[in-house]
């Protein structure tokens, strides 16, 4: 039985690269059953994309998104930087199916604020940008070379996975910390806007917390939903309660386990700490 939520919101798919886990995204998505759908940017990775080469599994997942549009589930694509050519489509509506850049709704009373995050990221905007998508497709191939030694490693049993771009990650990820100021911007701005919940994605780094605003120290609770390409993490609104979802595969079950996560008040992402 699918599990009934109001509110779903995925983000970082990036469908048609190497980097998205496809399998396990439709798996997850097959068990959920959401009443309204806000895809918050960097879905289709068109950065990346090469039709030549579009992956089966992701058909399938498109295949679910394309039900839902039938099934008249109102949906938000909400644009992030890998498919930024979408955001000219600003306003754009097909019956259910809407393109904001920006998304405001209120939930019981909340001020809710939806965005992808990359607007104040100077390593994805301007003059960086070309260098980014080049850089994205240079990691893309690596993924795919790392996943093409998994599936052997698989075939001959080896327990230990190599994971090339987790340590190649691990080690700028101390840069990209720094880089995450952008976030504290945004905590600011919603509070300026007396926002009482903000939701982005882009960083690919899941969390719930709650943030206090350097000028007028209002609360924000800042909500990431992840990605689907690691960390394999989705927000789910149920009964007026925001929950983080974790899919995790266990290997030596083959056996998928869907975890959730719970609400913690502090600093941007101590669930991501107490993961290390
Ligand atoms: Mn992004």
């Amino acid at each position: 039985m699918a599990r009934d939520i109001d509110i779903l919101v995925l983000s970082d798919l990036h469908l048609g690269t190497n980097q998205c886990r496809a399998g396990r995204l439709y798996k997850y998505l097959k068990s959920v059953n959401p009443k309204m759908l806000i895809l918050n940017g960097d879905i289709i990775d068109i950065w990346l994309l090469d039709f030549k080469k579009w992956p089966k599994k992701h058909t399938k997942v498109l295949g679910y998104l394309f039900n839902l549009m039938t099934a008249n589930i109102p949906i938000y694509y909400l644009p992030g930087n890998h498919d930024d050519y979408l955001k000219q489509f600003d306003g754009l509506t097909f019956n259910n199916f809407k393109i904001q850049n920006e998304l405001i709704l209120d939930l019981a009373g909340r001020k809710t604020w939806f965005m992808h995050g990359d607007k104040h990221d100077k390593s994805v905007n301007g003059t960086k940008r070309d260098i980014a998508i080049r850089a994205g497709k240079a990691f893309d191939s690596f993924v795919g070379f790392n996943r093409f030694i998994n599936g052997w490693e698989n075939f001959l049993g080896v327990k230990d996975r190599t994971n090339f771009s987790k340590s190649l990650k691990d080690r700028t990820k101390s840069a990209i910390k720094k880089n995450n100021d952008f976030e504290q911007q945004y905590i600011e701005e919603a509070a300026l806007n007396k926002v009482d919940t903000l939701v982005c994605g882009h960083v690919h780094q899941p969390g719930m917390t709650k943030v206090s605003a350097m000028q007028n120290k209002r609360h924000v609770d800042y909500l990431n939903s992840g990605d689907w390409t690691e960390n394999c993490t989705s927000l789910e609104y149920v009964d007026g309660k925001w929950t983080l979802y974790r899919y995790r595969y266990n290997y030596t079950k083959h056996e998928s386990v869907l975890k959730n996560v719970r609400f913690t008040q502090s600093d941007i992402y101590p669930f991501l700490e107490k993961q290390d």
